[in-house]
């Protein structure tokens, strides 16, 4: 048996960092990562046989949980018939119209093969539907790494932002204005000065990647009004909570608390792959009309709608469709962040949760956060050491105190349990 030091040394020496994406790293928590070999059902098991209860299901697809019998049965029908053709497929017509079946937002969608594919094209069609150039984001929503998208917020309040990594143009940025997320006043002043010349504004409507932020409902119902009175579009980032959050995505949540409200495009990833690479971005027909080959915004990909991609993605949509789903993982993961707020009162630890359908957050602090800039405040150090006393005792939660926990239907009461029994004796620790 391989440890995992050894093979996070290993692979140090033939991939960047170790890992094919930062965050896999620990670098946020310290300590070494684990080396996944197998998962089933709510759980996973790394290289030296250590099994965890998981709360990352691969940051947010595998919400049936591991090796669901209905989607590995598509996955091994569709890759019988063949992996991948470069022509179109009649299982992308019916993902397409399982998804525009579940989100009345959307009339027309375009699969890609990831969320930040699926992002920068929405941001491109965006700017070429209206003609404009400048875009809305807000401090602490991650879009995915597409240039225009790695901004942080500029010096001052209506400046454009520059970049967070390097090899990013500033020329590339000069147009994203990147403001704090449920501030009204920024918002108002923003639109007041610059509003006829913004594309379109995207934000993650339950914010994952800043751990677990809703946009307040007077923040949303003021952005869904300016963006109609000055012809910018909305724009949905709902990777990570779209059939995340309801069935019907975040907009769903949305649409009951503000009467008649949707998105102009929605952005999705994640669930609609099962754990495949797939995304998807979509909207209104007259916008979505504007992509080639019918309109002058260019937009293509070798494995978009890919046939075992998409077998993977429908079945997924397929289970998480039954009557009483969200219902179920709803209170799973309540529970969860109800038993994890008790844990800490007994530690006599601020620690305050927040969740929605499978999607949770929970914070060192009293209260929760409604921005980037108290998420960032709250105790790291605090957070990193429950972090690994968590891990010690097989819960496996996100590396990060930025990032959103994800519960899937393979998560049993005794699981839920185990888990807020892992967390009073690491919270005890101190
Ligand atoms: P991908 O390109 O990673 O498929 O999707 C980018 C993306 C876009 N929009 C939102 C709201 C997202 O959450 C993501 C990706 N989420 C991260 C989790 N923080 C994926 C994990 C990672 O980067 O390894």
């Amino acid at each position: 048996m391989t440890s995992n030091a050894d093979l996070f040394a290993r692979a140090q020496r033939v991939i960047p960092g170790g890992v094919n994406s930062p965050v896999r790293a620990f670098r946020a928590v310290g300590g070494t990562p684990r080396f996944i070999q197998r998962a089933q059902g709510a759980y996973i098991w790394d290289a030296e046989g250590s099994r965890y209860i998981d709360y990352i299901g691969s940051w947010g697809p595998m919400i049936l949980g591991h090796g669901h019998p209905a989607v590995l049965e598509a996955v091994q029908k569709a890759a019988v018939d063949g992996f991948s053709f470069g022509a179109p497929t009649e299982r992308e017509i019916e993902l397409a119209e399982a998804i525009i079946g579940l989100v009345p937002s959307v009339e027309q969608v375009r699969l890609v093969s990831s969320g930040t594919e699926a992002g920068m094209s929405a941001l491109r069609l965006a700017r070429g539907a209206t003609g404009r150039n400048k875009i809305i984001k807000f401090e602490g929503c991650y879009h995915g790494h597409a240039d225009a998208l790695l901004v942080k917020a500029g010096s001052g309040l209506a400046t454009f932002g520059f970049p967070t990594s390097a090899g990013v143009p500033e020329d590339v940025v000069k147009h994203t204005l990147v403001l704090e997320y449920n501030n009204l006043a920024q918002l108002e002043e923003a639109f007041a000065t610059q509003g006829s010349e913004i594309a379109c504004v995207m934000i993650e409507p339950i914010a994952g990647n800043m751990n677990f932020v809703r946009a307040s409902v007077p923040f949303m119902t003021r952005l869904r009004a300016l963006c109609t009175q000055h012809g910018a579009l909305l724009v949905f980032d709902e990777v990570m909570s779209g059939f995340r959050v309801a069935l019907g995505g975040a907009q769903s949540v949305y649409a009951k608390l503000i009467p008649g409200f949707e998105p102009d495009m929605s952005v999705f990833g994640k669930v609609i792959g099962g754990g495949m690479p797939l995304a998807a971005f979509g909207g209104k027909k007259d916008v979505m009309s504007q992509l080639a080959p019918l309109g002058p915004v260019y937009q293509a990909g070798t494995l978009s709608g890919n046939p075992v991609a998409t077998a993977c993605g429908l079945a997924t949509l397929q289970e998480i469709s039954k009557p009483g789903f969200f219902e179920a993982l709803s209170a799973q993961t309540q529970s969860l962040v109800r038993g994890l707020e008790a844990a800490a009162r007994d530690a006599g630890v601020a620690l305050v949760g927040d969740s929605e359908g499978g999607m949770f957050g929970f914070f060192f602090a009293s209260e929760l956060p409604q921005n980037y800039g108290v998420v960032m405040a709250t105790d790291k150090e605090r957070f990193n050491r429950f972090f690994h006393g968590m891990l010690d005792r097989g819960v496996y939660l996100a590396p990060a105190l930025y990032e959103a926990g994800f519960v899937s239907a393979a998560h049993t009461p005794a699981d839920i349990a185990a888990t807020v029994a892992a967390a009073g004796q690491a919270l005890a620790q101190g």
